[in-house]
């Protein structure tokens, strides 16, 4: 098969693109912009196959767009691209309506018209799937599990510019006939993790020595799944999953922020310990993020009975992995903190 990845030099884009040239036959075209966001050094791994190539280009740029499908010729589009952090998208969401909702109609239009130009038999083959997150439900009580059919209730500006974007893909099956394949995945961790995102900001600033700054009062539920077996369920997925179909995505390891931060510290005591004192020493509590969301959890039971797909990392055994990868890899997220620092001194970022 041929897969164009959309923001393949992302956090999951990437470890999708290193599972699918080490352990598939694929063919894999990057097509990412590069923002702030995207590490090409991710892709360092996969960089010397010949089954594997990159394009800088923007998913709003409906020519590049067509271009890369013309001259790739995928069987699959797996659209990651978006803009994906919350807090982000509270202090600008600009960019998330662009690139999260504009971009995916693009795409959408460019391959409809690609696919619209296939034979027969690349016609059938067709999968157009876009990757989407459990943020799009809203946020659960103490009890309950977000299903297929939960009714969307996007509560930061994040979200709805995610539920946009699977409101847009689901028309043009429906419509248009496109074969489209829908996957609402909890929060990912793992090795490669940007590092605003909660588990590597805590380990590189635990390992800095700065103060760990906790959300409210840390008690937000968060339901974490290794990004390797996300990578595994969306190749799952597009080979075998049906056009039309959602298949909701999680790790069933529900964890309060606070646990996940006292678990991280444990691990770096037993590691790499202090001259003095604990690493949970460091914990804050700091002004909570406006409009926080309580808790996600996933029902993740059709993709299993349907695809037989489960996650195979625990959280316990995953969170070791990626502490250990952050302290054997301080040369990729320290690359990445010096490269954020120039730009804020340029007044860029
Ligand atoms: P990320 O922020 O690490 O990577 C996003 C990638 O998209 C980057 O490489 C960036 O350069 C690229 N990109 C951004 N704007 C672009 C544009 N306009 N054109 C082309 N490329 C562009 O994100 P991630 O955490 O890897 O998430 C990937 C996808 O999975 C997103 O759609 C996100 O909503 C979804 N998702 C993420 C999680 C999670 O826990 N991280 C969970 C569920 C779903
Ligand atoms: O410094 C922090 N302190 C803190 O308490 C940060 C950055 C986060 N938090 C809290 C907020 C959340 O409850 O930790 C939790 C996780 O935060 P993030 O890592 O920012 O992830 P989240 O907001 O849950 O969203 C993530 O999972 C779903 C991804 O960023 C999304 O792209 C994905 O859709």
């Amino acid at each position: 098969m041929r897969i164009l990845v959309t923001g393949g030099a992302g956090f999951i884009g990437s470890a999708l693109v290193r599972r699918l040239i080490a352990h598939t036959d694929h063919e894999v075209l990057v097509y990412d912009k590069l923002t702030y966001a995207g590490v090409l050094s991710s892709l360092e791994p996969v960089a010397s196959s010949n089954r594997y190539s990159f394009v800088q280009a923007d998913v709003c740029d409906a020519e590049a767009v067509a271009k890369a499908l013309r001259e790739f010729k995928p069987d699959v589009v797996a659209h990651l691209a978006a803009e994906s952090h919350v807090d982000r998208s509270i202090d600008g969401p600009g960019e998330f309506i662009q690139t999260n909702m504009v971009g995916t109609f693009v795409m959408l239009n460019q391959a409809l018209g690609y696919w619209r130009g296939l034979d027969e038999a690349a016609k059938a083959r067709f999968r157009f799937h876009h990757i989407s997150t459990d943020e799009v439900f809203g946020s659960l009580g103490e009890e309950g599990f977000f299903t297929e059919t939960t009714p969307y209730d996007p509560r930061s500006p994040y979200s709805a510019s995610k539920a946009g974007s699977d409101h847009l893909v689901r028309a043009w099956g429906h419509t248009y006939g496109l074969p489209v394949l829908v996957t609402n995945c909890s929060n990912n961790y793992g090795p490669y993790h940007f590092p605003e995102k909660l588990i590597p900001l805590i380990i590189i600033r635990a390992l800095n020595g700065e103060p760990l700054p906790v959300y409210g009062d840390g008690s937000n539920v968060r339901d974490w799944l290794f990004v390797d077996d996300h990578a595994r369920a969306l190749q799952a997925v597009f080979e075998t999953g049906t056009p039309g179909e959602t298949y909701n995505v999680g790790g069933n390891a529900e964890r309060k922020n606070i646990e996940v931060v006292t678990a991280i510290c444990s691990i770096l005591d037993r590691l790499r310990p202090k001259a003095e004192g604990k690493y949970a020493d460091q914990i804050t509590y700091v002004t909570d993020r406006p409009g926080h969301d309580h808790r996600y959890a996933i029902d993740a039971s059709k993709i299993r009975a349907d695809l037989g797909w489960t996650p195979s990392v625990t959280f316990e055994e995953g969170i070791e992995r990626t502490v250990v990868w952050y302290l054997e890899n301080q040369a990729w997220w320290q690359a990445i903190l010096d490269a954020r620092y120039a730009t804020q001194r340029l007044g860029v970022a």
